[in-house]
């Protein structure tokens, strides 16, 4: 019976999952939910998941639509690295801005990357837990080099997880996060030609500006873009 993920390679909870599938040797099959097209929202994507959110999981007919560690050992652990990530660093990505993800980032240095393990909990290996947070972290791709490094160029200890992560995760994590890419050259064509960005953005002939999750248009304007 094969796994289905109802992903979309622009959200950074889609990529956490598929690189963890990925790097674990879980096979499964990729269904791609297009948010720009909308297509979260058909009927047919609201059978599996009545949030008409991605990611979601459809195995046989069991269904989840939040991301879980399979071993429930380190769920409670997990799941409280999960919980700060959305009340904090998603927050700040998304829809409270610069300050937020600034504060989130000196605390996630300081507290949960604290001590020698690599990742985080103290582990040696990366969890669906680090991936989470790298993959929102990662979101900071679509934003000036400038302005990246302002955010992220102070958190060193930081910037070694996010390599250590990559590398744990290879060659994944970079074909999962290719597709930032040619999205991130377009917004900085953008920035440089116009003014009013909202309005004249295409990523392969559909209009991203209007058209991409709220996360991008929140983040161009976090990033002043
Ligand atoms: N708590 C969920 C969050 C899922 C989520 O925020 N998905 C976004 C994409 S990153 C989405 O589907 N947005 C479409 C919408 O809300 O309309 C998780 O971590 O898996």
């Amino acid at each position: 019976m094969e796994l289905k993920l109802y992903v979309d390679r622009i959200s950074q909870p889609s990529r956490a999952i598929l690189i963890f599938c990925k790097a674990n040797g879980i096979e499964f099959e990729e269904v791609k939910i297009e948010l720009a097209k909308k297509q979260h929202h058909s009927p047919e994507f609201a059978e599996v998941n009545p949030m008409k959110q991605v990611p979601a999981i459809v195995h046989g007919d069991f269904k989840l639509f939040e991301r879980y560690p399979a071993d429930v050992g380190k769920r409670a652990k997990i799941h409280s690295v999960l919980d700060w990530h959305h009340t904090n660093l998603r927050r700040g990505s998304a829809a409270e801005g610069e300050n937020l993800m600034s504060a989130s980032l000196a605390t996630l240095e300081s507290f949960w990357l604290e001590g020698d393990a690599p990742f985080l909990l103290g582990n040696s290996k990366p969890s669906i837990a680090d991936l989470a947070l790298v993959c929102e972290i990662m979101q900071l791709e679509f934003a000036d080099e400038e302005d990246r490094e302002r955010i992220l160029g102070p958190h060193k200890r930081i910037l070694k997880w996010i390599e250590d992560t990559k590398n744990a995760t290879a060659p994944y994590f970079d074909e999962i996060h290719s597709i930032m890419v040619p999205i991130r050259e377009k917004l900085k064509e953008l920035k440089m030609h116009s003014a009013n960005i909202i309005r004249v953005v295409k990523y392969e002939g559909m209009d991203i500006s209007t058209e991409i999750p709220p996360t991008i248009p929140r983040l161009m304007k976090i990033m002043h873009l």
